[in-house]
Protein backbone atom coordinates (compact mmCIF):
# COMPACT_ATOMS: atom_id res chain seq x y z
CA UNK A 1 0.00 0.00 0.00
CA UNK A 2 2.85 2.23 0.92
CA UNK A 3 4.79 1.62 -1.78
CA UNK A 4 4.74 3.11 -5.22
CA UNK A 5 3.84 0.41 -8.35
CA UNK A 6 7.26 1.03 -10.02
CA UNK A 7 8.71 -0.04 -6.60
CA UNK A 8 7.07 -3.35 -5.88
CA UNK A 9 9.05 -5.27 -8.67
CA UNK A 10 12.57 -3.80 -6.42
CA UNK A 11 10.51 -4.57 -2.98
CA UNK A 12 9.62 -8.03 -4.13
CA UNK A 13 12.86 -8.96 -5.10
CA UNK A 14 15.03 -7.71 -2.01
CA UNK A 15 12.59 -9.80 0.08
CA UNK A 16 13.37 -12.94 -2.47
CA UNK A 17 16.65 -12.57 -2.18
CA UNK A 18 16.91 -12.03 1.39
CA UNK A 19 14.58 -15.17 2.36
CA UNK A 20 17.03 -17.38 -0.05
CA UNK A 21 19.87 -15.71 2.05
CA UNK A 22 18.08 -17.23 4.93
CA UNK A 23 17.66 -20.29 3.69
CA UNK A 24 21.10 -20.47 2.45
CA UNK A 25 22.02 -19.35 5.53
CA UNK A 26 20.66 -22.40 7.71
CA UNK A 27 21.62 -24.81 5.45
CA UNK A 28 25.03 -24.44 5.61
CA UNK A 29 25.57 -23.46 8.96
CA UNK A 30 22.64 -25.07 10.69
CA UNK A 31 19.41 -23.52 12.37
CA UNK A 32 20.59 -23.15 15.82
CA UNK A 33 23.83 -21.52 15.05
CA UNK A 34 22.38 -18.97 12.87
CA UNK A 35 19.98 -18.73 15.59
CA UNK A 36 22.27 -18.42 18.19
CA UNK A 37 24.17 -15.52 15.90
CA UNK A 38 21.10 -13.70 15.64
CA UNK A 39 20.05 -13.78 19.00
CA UNK A 40 23.47 -14.10 21.03
CA UNK A 41 22.72 -16.98 23.20
CA UNK A 42 25.99 -18.36 23.14
CA UNK A 43 28.98 -16.46 23.77
CA UNK A 44 31.19 -15.80 20.74
CA UNK A 45 34.03 -17.39 21.35
CA UNK A 46 37.46 -16.49 20.02
CA UNK A 47 39.67 -19.48 18.75
CA UNK A 48 42.85 -17.24 18.66
CA UNK A 49 43.15 -17.29 22.36
CA UNK A 50 43.33 -20.80 23.84
CA UNK A 51 43.89 -22.52 26.93
CA UNK A 52 46.15 -25.75 27.67
CA UNK A 53 43.87 -28.08 28.79
CA UNK A 54 45.93 -29.51 31.70
CA UNK A 55 44.51 -25.88 33.12
CA UNK A 56 43.44 -26.03 36.59
CA UNK A 57 42.98 -29.69 36.47
CA UNK A 58 45.34 -30.06 39.40
CA UNK A 59 42.73 -28.40 41.42
CA UNK A 60 40.93 -31.67 41.27
CA UNK A 61 43.32 -33.72 42.85
CA UNK A 62 41.70 -35.92 45.27
CA UNK A 63 42.08 -35.52 49.03
CA UNK A 64 42.22 -39.01 50.72
CA UNK A 65 40.21 -37.91 53.61
CA UNK A 66 37.38 -35.97 51.70
CA UNK A 67 33.70 -37.89 51.41
CA UNK A 68 31.71 -37.59 48.79
CA UNK A 69 28.64 -36.43 49.46
CA UNK A 70 27.28 -34.30 46.56
CA UNK A 71 26.45 -33.99 42.96
CA UNK A 72 28.42 -32.27 40.95
CA UNK A 73 27.16 -28.36 39.81
CA UNK A 74 25.87 -28.68 36.81
CA UNK A 75 28.04 -26.64 34.80
CA UNK A 76 31.84 -27.80 36.05
CA UNK A 77 33.68 -25.07 37.39
CA UNK A 78 37.42 -25.31 34.99
CA UNK A 79 36.04 -25.11 31.79
CA UNK A 80 38.13 -22.71 29.88
CA UNK A 81 36.44 -22.97 26.30
CA UNK A 82 38.78 -22.78 23.14
CA UNK A 83 41.91 -25.26 23.39
CA UNK A 84 45.24 -25.50 22.41
CA UNK A 85 45.95 -28.33 20.15
CA UNK A 86 48.98 -29.88 18.02
CA UNK A 87 48.51 -32.70 16.11
CA UNK A 88 51.72 -33.10 14.85
CA UNK A 89 53.89 -35.06 17.45
CA UNK A 90 51.68 -37.48 18.93
CA UNK A 91 52.82 -38.03 22.65
CA UNK A 92 54.31 -41.30 24.65
CA UNK A 93 51.65 -43.34 26.42
CA UNK A 94 53.88 -42.52 29.60
CA UNK A 95 53.56 -38.65 28.99
CA UNK A 96 50.10 -39.44 29.06
CA UNK A 97 49.67 -41.61 31.70
CA UNK A 98 51.56 -39.36 33.88
CA UNK A 99 49.72 -36.06 33.06
CA UNK A 100 46.75 -38.24 34.24
CA UNK A 101 47.24 -40.42 37.21
CA UNK A 102 43.79 -39.93 38.69
CA UNK A 103 42.23 -42.16 35.50
CA UNK A 104 41.95 -45.34 36.44
CA UNK A 105 42.80 -48.98 34.95
CA UNK A 106 40.12 -49.46 31.75
CA UNK A 107 40.52 -45.57 31.23
CA UNK A 108 37.87 -45.44 33.96
CA UNK A 109 37.31 -42.14 35.73
CA UNK A 110 34.94 -40.47 38.40
CA UNK A 111 35.16 -37.44 39.83
CA UNK A 112 36.92 -37.23 43.55
CA UNK A 113 35.04 -34.69 45.33
CA UNK A 114 31.54 -35.25 44.06
CA UNK A 115 29.64 -37.94 42.15
CA UNK A 116 29.66 -37.56 38.47
CA UNK A 117 25.75 -36.08 37.05
CA UNK A 118 26.29 -38.33 33.84
CA UNK A 119 27.83 -41.65 33.37
CA UNK A 120 29.39 -41.21 29.35
CA UNK A 121 30.92 -44.19 27.43
CA UNK A 122 33.17 -42.85 24.89
CA UNK A 123 33.80 -45.61 22.00
CA UNK A 124 36.22 -45.20 19.46
CA UNK A 125 36.32 -47.43 16.18
CA UNK A 126 40.07 -48.37 15.11
CA UNK A 127 42.80 -50.13 13.19
CA UNK A 128 46.45 -49.22 12.63
CA UNK A 129 46.10 -45.64 13.80
CA UNK A 130 47.98 -46.15 17.22
CA UNK A 131 49.96 -42.39 16.69
CA UNK A 132 46.39 -41.04 16.14
CA UNK A 133 45.14 -42.61 19.42
CA UNK A 134 47.70 -41.61 21.19
CA UNK A 135 47.17 -37.85 20.30
CA UNK A 136 43.11 -37.97 21.18
CA UNK A 137 43.77 -40.06 24.43
CA UNK A 138 46.32 -37.30 25.06
CA UNK A 139 43.55 -34.33 24.76
CA UNK A 140 40.12 -36.36 25.63
CA UNK A 141 41.12 -37.99 29.30
CA UNK A 142 41.48 -34.04 30.42
CA UNK A 143 38.91 -33.25 28.41
CA UNK A 144 36.30 -35.52 30.28
CA UNK A 145 37.70 -35.13 33.28
CA UNK A 146 37.10 -31.10 32.98
CA UNK A 147 33.64 -31.39 32.33
CA UNK A 148 33.40 -33.81 35.78
CA UNK A 149 32.12 -36.96 34.00
CA UNK A 150 31.99 -40.13 34.99
CA UNK A 151 33.48 -41.98 32.28
CA UNK A 152 35.16 -45.08 30.07
CA UNK A 153 36.94 -44.81 27.33
CA UNK A 154 36.57 -47.72 25.17
CA UNK A 155 38.50 -48.82 21.83
CA UNK A 156 36.87 -51.16 19.79
CA UNK A 157 40.05 -52.58 17.75
CA UNK A 158 39.21 -54.86 14.24
CA UNK A 159 41.19 -57.94 14.17
CA UNK A 160 42.74 -59.40 10.82
CA UNK A 161 43.14 -57.53 7.48
CA UNK A 162 39.65 -57.94 6.47
CA UNK A 163 37.92 -54.90 4.65
CA UNK A 164 37.31 -52.16 7.83
CA UNK A 165 33.56 -51.64 9.29
CA UNK A 166 33.02 -48.86 11.39
CA UNK A 167 30.11 -48.75 11.98
CA UNK A 168 29.92 -52.90 12.92
CA UNK A 169 32.86 -51.78 15.74
CA UNK A 170 30.41 -49.19 16.74
CA UNK A 171 27.50 -52.11 17.47
CA UNK A 172 30.17 -54.24 19.26
CA UNK A 173 31.31 -51.68 21.34
CA UNK A 174 27.97 -50.62 23.05
CA UNK A 175 27.12 -54.28 23.54
CA UNK A 176 30.83 -54.50 25.11
CA UNK A 177 30.52 -51.00 27.25
CA UNK A 178 26.91 -51.64 28.39
CA UNK A 179 28.41 -54.97 30.50
CA UNK A 180 30.41 -52.22 32.04
CA UNK A 181 28.10 -49.88 33.63
CA UNK A 182 24.93 -48.23 32.99
CA UNK A 183 25.95 -45.60 30.80
CA UNK A 184 23.62 -42.57 30.44
CA UNK A 185 25.26 -41.77 27.09
CA UNK A 186 27.43 -43.74 24.09
CA UNK A 187 29.51 -41.32 22.44
CA UNK A 188 31.03 -42.46 18.62
CA UNK A 189 34.53 -40.85 18.19
CA UNK A 190 36.98 -41.01 15.46
CA UNK A 191 39.72 -41.48 16.08
CA UNK A 192 41.36 -38.71 14.47
CA UNK A 193 39.08 -35.51 15.66
CA UNK A 194 40.00 -33.45 18.74
CA UNK A 195 37.38 -31.57 20.20
CA UNK A 196 38.70 -27.73 20.19
CA UNK A 197 36.31 -26.53 23.01
CA UNK A 198 35.47 -27.99 26.72
CA UNK A 199 31.99 -26.47 26.56
CA UNK A 200 31.34 -29.26 24.14
CA UNK A 201 30.22 -31.25 26.55
CA UNK A 202 29.63 -35.09 26.22
CA UNK A 203 26.28 -35.34 27.07
CA UNK A 204 23.33 -36.34 25.65
CA UNK A 205 20.30 -34.69 24.69
CA UNK A 206 17.41 -36.51 26.43
CA UNK A 207 15.19 -35.95 23.63
CA UNK A 208 17.36 -36.89 20.44
CA UNK A 209 20.85 -38.63 18.99
CA UNK A 210 22.97 -35.45 18.91
CA UNK A 211 25.49 -34.76 16.33
CA UNK A 212 28.72 -33.45 18.03
CA UNK A 213 31.76 -32.48 15.34
CA UNK A 214 29.76 -30.06 13.49
CA UNK A 215 32.34 -27.80 12.66
CA UNK A 216 35.35 -30.16 11.34
CA UNK A 217 38.72 -27.83 10.24
CA UNK A 218 39.00 -30.51 7.13
CA UNK A 219 35.37 -29.30 6.07
CA UNK A 220 36.34 -25.49 6.81
CA UNK A 221 34.56 -25.21 10.22
CA UNK A 222 31.12 -25.79 8.57
CA UNK A 223 28.74 -29.05 7.60
CA UNK A 224 29.35 -30.63 4.98
CA UNK A 225 25.72 -31.54 3.84
CA UNK A 226 23.05 -30.73 6.00
CA UNK A 227 21.90 -34.18 7.35
CA UNK A 228 26.11 -34.92 8.12
CA UNK A 229 26.29 -37.31 11.42
CA UNK A 230 29.96 -38.82 10.87
CA UNK A 231 32.82 -37.96 12.80
CA UNK A 232 31.24 -37.63 16.83
CA UNK A 233 27.61 -38.40 18.20
CA UNK A 234 26.31 -38.88 21.02
CA UNK A 235 23.16 -41.80 21.71
CA UNK A 236 21.32 -42.74 24.70
CA UNK A 237 21.50 -46.21 25.54
CA UNK A 238 17.70 -45.98 24.29
CA UNK A 239 18.35 -43.88 21.23
CA UNK A 240 20.79 -46.24 20.37
CA UNK A 241 17.75 -49.32 20.62
CA UNK A 242 15.66 -47.67 19.08
CA UNK A 243 17.04 -47.18 15.42
CA UNK A 244 18.61 -50.86 16.38
CA UNK A 245 22.35 -49.41 16.49
CA UNK A 246 24.30 -48.94 13.37
CA UNK A 247 24.04 -50.86 9.88
CA UNK A 248 26.56 -53.44 10.15
CA UNK A 249 26.32 -54.31 6.48
CA UNK A 250 28.62 -51.13 5.50
CA UNK A 251 32.27 -52.36 4.68
CA UNK A 252 35.04 -50.04 3.44
CA UNK A 253 34.53 -45.96 3.19
CA UNK A 254 31.23 -44.23 3.43
CA UNK A 255 27.85 -44.59 3.82
CA UNK A 256 27.14 -45.67 7.34
CA UNK A 257 27.05 -42.23 8.89
CA UNK A 258 24.31 -41.25 6.27
CA UNK A 259 22.41 -44.54 6.79
CA UNK A 260 22.20 -43.98 11.02
CA UNK A 261 21.09 -40.09 10.07
CA UNK A 262 18.49 -41.86 8.09
CA UNK A 263 17.88 -44.39 10.95
CA UNK A 264 16.91 -41.82 13.48
CA UNK A 265 14.67 -40.11 10.93
CA UNK A 266 13.10 -43.53 10.16
CA UNK A 267 12.73 -44.11 13.63
CA UNK A 268 10.77 -40.93 14.51
CA UNK A 269 13.35 -38.73 16.11
CA UNK A 270 15.29 -35.52 14.71
CA UNK A 271 19.10 -35.20 15.40
CA UNK A 272 20.16 -32.05 17.25
CA UNK A 273 23.82 -30.58 17.16
CA UNK A 274 25.90 -28.81 18.61
CA UNK A 275 26.06 -25.31 17.75
CA UNK A 276 29.13 -25.03 14.73
CA UNK A 277 30.97 -22.55 17.11
CA UNK A 278 31.08 -24.91 19.81
CA UNK A 279 31.33 -28.07 17.60
CA UNK A 280 35.02 -27.84 16.53
CA UNK A 281 37.43 -30.51 16.09
CA UNK A 282 40.58 -30.39 14.43
CA UNK A 283 40.94 -33.89 12.29
CA UNK A 284 44.94 -35.52 12.25
CA UNK A 285 45.58 -35.22 8.40
CA UNK A 286 46.16 -38.62 6.92
CA UNK A 287 45.42 -40.83 3.92
CA UNK A 288 42.84 -43.39 3.07
CA UNK A 289 43.71 -46.37 4.69
CA UNK A 290 44.48 -49.57 3.27
CA UNK A 291 41.69 -51.96 3.88
CA UNK A 292 39.02 -48.96 4.06
CA UNK A 293 38.55 -48.57 0.35
CA UNK A 294 35.58 -46.11 -0.64
CA UNK A 295 32.74 -48.88 -0.35
CA UNK A 296 30.56 -48.39 -4.20
CA UNK A 297 27.65 -50.44 -3.12
CA UNK A 298 26.71 -47.49 -0.25
CA UNK A 299 24.38 -45.78 -2.61
CA UNK A 300 22.59 -49.08 -3.33
CA UNK A 301 22.42 -49.70 0.44
CA UNK A 302 21.19 -46.45 1.33
CA UNK A 303 18.76 -46.82 -1.18
CA UNK A 304 17.40 -49.83 0.88
CA UNK A 305 18.02 -48.54 4.55
CA UNK A 306 14.15 -48.04 4.72
CA UNK A 307 13.45 -51.37 4.07
CA UNK A 308 16.20 -53.60 6.07
CA UNK A 309 16.80 -51.16 9.05
CA UNK A 310 14.90 -53.33 11.10
CA UNK A 311 16.59 -56.03 10.62
CA UNK A 312 20.30 -55.05 9.88
CA UNK A 313 21.77 -53.59 13.43
CA UNK A 314 22.27 -54.55 17.34
CA UNK A 315 19.65 -57.19 16.42
CA UNK A 316 21.37 -59.04 13.61
CA UNK A 317 25.03 -58.33 15.50
CA UNK A 318 27.66 -60.97 15.33
CA UNK A 319 30.95 -61.60 16.07
CA UNK A 320 33.74 -63.21 17.85
CA UNK A 321 34.99 -61.54 20.88
CA UNK A 322 39.03 -62.37 21.04
CA UNK A 323 39.63 -60.60 23.80
CA UNK A 324 38.96 -57.75 26.65
CA UNK A 325 41.71 -56.10 28.33
CA UNK A 326 42.24 -52.94 30.51
CA UNK A 327 45.19 -51.38 29.82
CA UNK A 328 45.78 -47.88 31.37
CA UNK A 329 44.27 -45.31 29.19
CA UNK A 330 41.73 -47.36 27.77
CA UNK A 331 39.29 -50.64 27.93
CA UNK A 332 40.56 -52.54 24.44
CA UNK A 333 37.61 -54.62 22.63
CA UNK A 334 39.90 -56.94 20.42
CA UNK A 335 37.25 -58.46 17.90
CA UNK A 336 36.74 -60.42 14.46
CA UNK A 337 33.90 -59.31 12.75
CA UNK A 338 34.24 -61.32 9.77
CA UNK A 339 34.43 -59.78 6.13
CA UNK A 340 32.68 -58.46 3.24
CA UNK A 341 30.32 -60.57 1.57
CA UNK A 342 30.93 -61.16 -2.33
CA UNK A 343 28.42 -58.64 -3.48
CA UNK A 344 27.26 -59.55 -7.16
CA UNK A 345 28.89 -57.57 -9.51
CA UNK A 346 25.83 -55.72 -12.02
CA UNK A 347 24.77 -57.71 -14.77
CA UNK A 348 26.64 -56.99 -18.04
CA UNK A 349 23.56 -56.28 -20.25
CA UNK A 350 25.82 -54.70 -23.14
CA UNK A 351 28.36 -57.39 -23.53
CA UNK A 352 28.26 -58.09 -27.00
CA UNK A 353 30.18 -54.08 -26.87
N1 LIG B 1 39.56 -46.18 11.12
C1 LIG B 1 40.65 -46.85 11.66
N2 LIG B 1 41.46 -47.57 10.84
C2 LIG B 1 41.24 -47.66 9.51
C3 LIG B 1 40.14 -46.98 8.96
C4 LIG B 1 39.33 -46.23 9.78
O1 LIG B 1 40.89 -46.79 12.84
O2 LIG B 1 42.02 -48.34 8.82
C5 LIG B 1 38.60 -45.50 12.03
C6 LIG B 1 39.17 -44.29 12.71
O3 LIG B 1 38.54 -44.12 13.95
C7 LIG B 1 38.78 -43.20 11.75
C8 LIG B 1 37.37 -43.63 11.37
O4 LIG B 1 37.47 -45.03 11.29
O5 LIG B 1 38.82 -41.92 12.32
C9 LIG B 1 36.86 -43.04 10.07
O6 LIG B 1 37.74 -43.32 8.98
P1 LIG B 1 38.52 -42.18 8.21
O7 LIG B 1 39.25 -41.33 9.21
O8 LIG B 1 39.36 -42.80 7.16
O9 LIG B 1 37.34 -41.34 7.56
P2 LIG B 1 37.51 -39.91 6.93
O10 LIG B 1 36.17 -39.53 6.41
O11 LIG B 1 38.52 -40.22 5.77
O12 LIG B 1 38.21 -38.97 7.81
C10 LIG B 1 38.41 -39.72 4.56
C11 LIG B 1 39.56 -40.24 3.73
C12 LIG B 1 40.60 -39.19 3.68
C13 LIG B 1 41.37 -39.21 2.42
C14 LIG B 1 41.75 -37.80 2.09
C15 LIG B 1 43.10 -37.69 1.52
N3 LIG B 1 43.49 -36.32 1.48
MN1 LIG C 1 39.57 -39.23 9.38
Amino acid sequence: MFLARKDKPCFLVCLAVSQLTFILLLYRRGASSVFQGIFGAYPGWDYSKTQDVYTNLSLFVPDSEAVKTQYCPVKSPILVGPLTISVTKPPSLKKIQLKNRYVQSGGYFSPRHCFGRYRTAVIIPHRNRESHLRTLLYYLHPFLQRQQLHYTIFVVHQAGNATFNRAKLLNVGVREALRYDDWDCLISHDVDLVPENDYNLYVCDDLYPKHLSSAMDKFQYSLPYWTYFGGVSALTPDQFMKINGFPNTYWGWGGEDDDIALRIRLSGMSMTRTPLNLGRYKMIPHDRDSGNEENSHRHNLLRNTRLNWRDDGMNSLDFHLISREKTLLYTNITVDIGDAPVMPTKARRWQFF
